[in-house]
């Protein structure tokens, strides 16, 4: 009997995207998964399941071994750390960028700056690299409000077009990375299961490439 294989989807925003890939791929979930309330959802492939959950808990389940491989965004992996994980593929989806922000035409001048932001670990060691010295406020939404509550000087969030920053009459400022969802595999299941890894991995290679 051949091993069974976990897959980690990040919902939201991501997984419409990773639904037509995996499609292509020839992975596709037993049952509809917008009509069910189930977390873990048997697929065609005998031997592969899936399991949808918050995009910031991808890491975790795939470093742990919970799951074998999974979907995220590099914002999350570049946050969270990637100890314990392999990123072999790019699946080139849910493209955008991490940037600084803050209220237009409103340079900070202090030597010490409040940034607000989910992703504080990116945030400390993009500043510390800077050489600015920043005070770090971790929020978890709605950080367009932040500088125009005088919460901080800056804001650290991903940017696609720039509009909700535009709305809140706020710019973007430095790039800190360009960001798009990587496939992770758990480093002991790369060696363990590779058998039933590498066949799945060529072909969602071959799915990213036939749509460049
Ligand atoms: O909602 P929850 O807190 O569970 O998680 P989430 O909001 O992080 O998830 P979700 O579904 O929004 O997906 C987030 C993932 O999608 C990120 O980790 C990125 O890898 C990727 N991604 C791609 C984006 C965007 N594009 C994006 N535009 N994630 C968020 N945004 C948001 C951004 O936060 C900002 O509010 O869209 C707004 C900016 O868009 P523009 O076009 O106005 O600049
Ligand atoms: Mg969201």
């Amino acid at each position: 009997m051949s091993k069974q294989l976990i897959l980690a989807l990040s919902k939201g925003r991501i997984l419409d995207e990773t639904l037509p890939l995996l499609a292509d791929a020839g992975i596709a979930p037993a049952e509809d998964l917008g009509k069910s309330r189930k977390l873990l959802f048997d697929t065609n492939l005998p031997n592969v399941k899936l399991v949808i959950i918050r995009a910031t808990d991808v890491p975790t389940y795939v470093q742990l071994g919970a799951a074998d491989m999974g979907i995220a965004g590099k914002d999350v992996l570049l946050e969270h750390g990637v100890e314990g994980l392999y990123e072999p593929l790019d699946l080139e989806i849910a493209r955008c960028k991490l940037m600084t922000a803050g209220v237009t035409g409103q340079l900070p001048a202090k030597a010490r700056l409040r940034v607000a932001t989910k992703f504080v670990n990116v945030a400390r060691r993009y500043y510390a690299e800077q050489g600015i010295q920043a005070e770090v406020i971790k929020l978890y939404g709605a950080m367009e409000l932040a500088p125009l509550m005088n919460l901080a000087d800056e804001i650290v969030d991903i940017v696609d077009t720039g509009n909700t920053l535009r709305a809140n009459g706020m710019e973007p400022r430095e790039l800190i990375a360009h960001i798009s969802t990587r496939l992770v595999v758990n480093k002991a299941s790369m060696t363990m299961k590779h058998d039933q890894i590498k066949p799945l991995l060529t072909r969602l290679e071959e799915a990213v490439k036939k749509r460049q």
